[in-house]
């Protein structure tokens, strides 16, 4: 028999590099497949709708997948080139198969084998659990992001962490959300490989130490500590059809042998499994983006795991190269961090270069600050984290003083510049005082990087102005703007096969890799077979969705109504409560006989509410309550429908985008740093109402205000009104809201118990509502009802329609990173 491989060997190393690429034909894959279910999975039958059929597939593809790696990896190393670590608590990856299948353009020969093995390609990729590593638009960000990088050839690697249980999964009882564990990884992860030679010591606890260095000088040194095993798991990310696949490396926590040992010695055998256990809860779970999560120890441990062991594997891939000379380390490294999550890397950075590396406060300082850039998800000031130094000590007592000393260098310079202002020193200090003192994380990122960027314009401009105000004052060149995208190879070309097809028939493919070609679109917006065909691909989209809803709700939705549709995060400033309101409204209405010229409407939710947020815990049943009394009524048949969907997720979204014809933007102006699911509905044809928040804007620049919804107040005027908002004046003088009010009040929607009712009543009627919902009613009701009107002029529609998609190239994260790349991270690409 001859070998595949061919050898090369040293002393030390053994090297193997395959002799020729494997197969891509069907044939291959069917052998392959066989062979994976007997030798690798151990199988002489497979039943056809067990895992691992699945499973068997996967790792053919992975084989695929798996050449193309090695040989990234391997050019990485030899080319020696600048690289960007991007730092994220959070990847929303979703489903991988599909994904390699397109990008490997795999995806024909895979449902031919699949076909000869008497199975459907559909029926597969359906067994896949989503990697549901995130909370929601920043999570799904970073894995856009990985996507475009590995497509430009970019050499980036996302940093993340192992989570043993991701986002949880919802079910609705009684309209009441409850959360199930997401045990995804329980069948096992074909897509993970371990590198348990590349494992890194964390560590926790203990205090620290001066010591006398050999120079003479004192060096500090950190002892006593709890140490905890990151064991990294790679994650294949490959571009598209470019050879190029990059790594996801993802920490798990593991307990060291060391620690073990030492508990064992002490209390025997029961406390070190014990001991064991509590190490390895730092990777058990992901944490919802509640408020009150906020401050939770395991937290803090989680992001410091993360910070701590991506910096140590740079720094030993480092020192292999270059040994102990870091003078070129900037030139080579950057770090882009996912909000203030992995701040802690910036004081890490520099602990590690100055107690592990020898180097002086000054060269580790300049390191660090060219090396870090920040990125902010969030204008909510209650949502920016700070982190109470007592925790800090107890946890990391080295990385405190290293923060405390960050604090004296950075105040003594804005004392410098101003001299006379006390106020501004205690406003920029990078501690809050107090009785209970904490670190403002976000001005400890500020203060370490070279970079701080918001997500969309509008965002960028408002931190500038308001929030890190001080800062850009100081360091007005430090800030700008990179507005986000989605990546069209998941959100178009994947999810949305039938409207890809008709738009490669009409343009070529060339839009797969630049969105911008989209615009010739607009040419064809007229053409009435065109038409036809677009809107045939939307009928069937709508199909798909609905019998995804009738499959988990048990509901029937005929797809001649316009499908109206709100999927996100639920959260107060979202403003799902409006879109709710508006249904009521629209059920009033129906119900006085008031239904001459509007369209059959299905308005569809949905999204998770964090474990703990009260308030968005009784929207969601408000709006189950509210689809109860709605669906019941004959008299709403076949011109209403509410429903919510449940458990809300990537894959679920892949069904929803395709099939929406009104995507609902609708936050309060000033919030929503930029909304990302709105990009993913314009590309998909949906027509957007919303605010002038986030990208909104941008989109509704891009497209046309002709072919966007726009209604509500802008940030000036919200703020303006603020101060003397009063609610039930408004309500008064309109008498659609004040029945709509007494509806709610009344005790219509069955959701008086547990305060539900109260609760949501009150959050309309308070003079303090933070989120203006009765301020945008009117304007809200009256868009929608605009847009009900467009939707029956046919034409017209499909027209704004296709126009939407046409403009939606610059939202792809292609455009986003190649921002970046640009006025950031100035990466030269990799090509295999
Ligand atoms: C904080 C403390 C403790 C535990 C969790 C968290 C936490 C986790 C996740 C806080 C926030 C998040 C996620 C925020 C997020 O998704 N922000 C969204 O980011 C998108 C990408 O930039 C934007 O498009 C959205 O506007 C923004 O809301």
């Amino acid at each position: 028999m001859t070998s595949d491989f061919k050898e090369t060997r040293t002393a030390e190393n053994l090297q193997f590099v395959p002799a020729s690429p494997l197969d891509m034909g069907a044939d291959a894959l069917v052998e392959d497949f066989v062979r994976h279910c007997n030798r690798t999975l151990g199988r002489h039958a497979v039943q056809v709708d067990s895992p691992l059929v699945y499973h068997a597939i996967a790792y053919a593809v992975r084989d695929r997948l798996m050449e193309r790696w090695n040989h990234t990896s391997y050019a990485m190393l030899e080319a020696d080139s600048r690289r960007v670590h991007y730092l994220s608590l959070e990847y929303l990856m979703g489903r991988l198969l599909n994904n390699a299948l397109l990008n490997l353009d795999l995806k024909e020969a895979c449902e031919e084998a699949l076909k000869r093995l008497g199975m459907t390609l559909d029926s597969v990729l359906e067994r896949e659990h989503d990697a549901g590593l995130g909370n929601g638009g920043l999570g799904r960000l970073a894995a856009c992001f990985l996507d475009s990088c590995a497509t430009l050839d970019l050499p980036v690697i996302g940093y993340g962490l192992r989570y043993r249980y991701g986002m949880f999964r919802q079910r609705l009882e009684d309209g009441h959300q409850v959360e199930d564990p997401d045990p995804w990884l329980r069948e096992g992860y074909p897509w993970e490989i371990a590198h348990f030679e590349l494992s890194q010591v964390v560590r926790f606890g203990g205090h620290k130490e001066a010591d006398c260095a050999a120079d003479g000088g004192q060096r500090e040194r950190w002892v006593d500590t709890h140490d905890v095993l990151a064991v990294p798991y790679d994650v294949p990310v490959p571009g598209y059809r470019n050879g190029t696949v990059n790594t996801l490396r993802l920490w798990s926590a593991k307990a060291t042998d060391a620690f073990d040992l030492e508990e064992f010695n002490a209390g025997g055998y029961a406390d070190a499994v014990a001991a064991k256990n509590s190490a390895e809860t730092i990777t058990m779970v992901l944490y919802p983006n509640a408020a009150s999560e906020n401050g939770r120890e395991l937290r803090l441990r989680q992001q410091y795991f993360l910070a701590s062991a991506s910096l140590q594997d740079t720094l030993r891939r480092w020192t292999q190269e270059h040994g102990e000379d870091f003078s070129g380390f900037a030139a080579k490294n950057c770090f882009q961090l996912n909000d203030t999550h992995p701040a802690v890397a910036v004081p890490e950075l520099m602990r590690l270069l100055i107690d592990d590396h020898q180097l002086d406060w000054d060269d580790a300082w300049e390191i660090t600050r060219q090396t870090m850039a920040y990125t902010n998800h969030t204008l909510l000031p209650e949502a920016l984290e700070c982190w109470p130094v007592a925790m800090f000590e107890r946890l990391l007592p080295r990385v405190l003083e290293i923060i405390r000393d960050i604090n004296a260098h950075f105040l003594a310079e804005v004392g410098q510049r101003w001299p006379d202002d006390p106020d501004r020193i205690q406003r920029m200090s990078l501690f809050q005082d107090g009785s209970d003192p904490v670190v403002r994380m976000a001005y400890l990122a500020i203060v370490g990087s070279f970079s701080v960027n918001g997500v969309a314009e509008l965002h960028s401009r408002l931190l500038r102005e308001g929030l890190f105000r001080d800062f850009s004052e100081l360091w007005p060149g430090k800030f700008n703007n990179k507005t986000n995208g989605v990546t069209q190879r998941r959100w178009l070309a994947a999810c949305n096969p039938g409207l890809s097809k008709l738009v490669t028939e009409t343009l070529g493919e060339g839009w797969i890799t630049d969105l911008h070609q989209l615009q010739r679109l607009k040419e064809h917006a007229d053409d009435a077979d065109f038409q036809q065909a677009w809107r045939s691909e939307k009928q069937a989209n709508k199909q798909r969705l609905a019998a995804l809803i009738e499959s988990r709700t048990g509901m029937r939705i005929d797809t001649g109504m316009l499908f109206d549709v709100q999927v996100k995060r639920i959260h107060e400033y979202k403003r799902q409560l409006l879109n709710v309101l508006h249904a009521i409204h629209l059920y009033d209405r129906i119900k006085r006989g008031d239904v001459v010229g509007d369209p059959p409407r299905a308005i569809i939710l949905g999204g998770k509410a964090a474990p703990d947020y009260v308030m968005a815990k009784r929207i969601v049943k408000f709006a189950n309550e509210v689809a109860r009394v709605i669906n019941a009524d004959p008299a709403m048949e076949g011109r209403l429908r509410l429903v919510f969907v449940p458990d809300y997720n990537v894959s679920t979204m892949e069904v929803i985008c395709p099939a929406a014809d009104l995507s609902e933007q609708i936050s309060v102006a000033g919030k929503e740093a930029s909304g990302t699911g709105n990009m993913k509905f314009m590309m998909n044809g949906a027509i957007t109402i919303g605010t002038l928040d986030g990208a909104n804007i941008e989109i509704r620049d891009a497209v046309g205000d002709e072919n966007f919804f726009l209604f509500g107040l802008t940030v000036e005027e919200i703020e303006a009104m603020r101060p003397d908002y009063d609610p039930q004046s408004i309500i008064d003088a309109d008498a659609d809201f004040s029945r709509v009010m007494q509806l709610v009040e009344s005790a219509h929607f069955d959701c008086a118990e547990g305060g539900v009712l109260d609760a949501i009543v009150h959050a309309i009627k308070t003079s303090d509502d933070p989120w203006m919902t009765a301020a945008d009613f009117r304007s809200f009701v009256d868009m929608q009802k605009r847009a009900g009107d467009a939707y029956l002029d046919v034409p017209g529609w499909t027209r704004m329609s296709i126009l939407n998609t046409s403009a939606s190239g610059q939202f792809s994260t292609d455009r986003t990173i190649t921002d970046y790349n640009r006025e950031i991270w100035k990466l030269t690409p990799l090509t295999p």
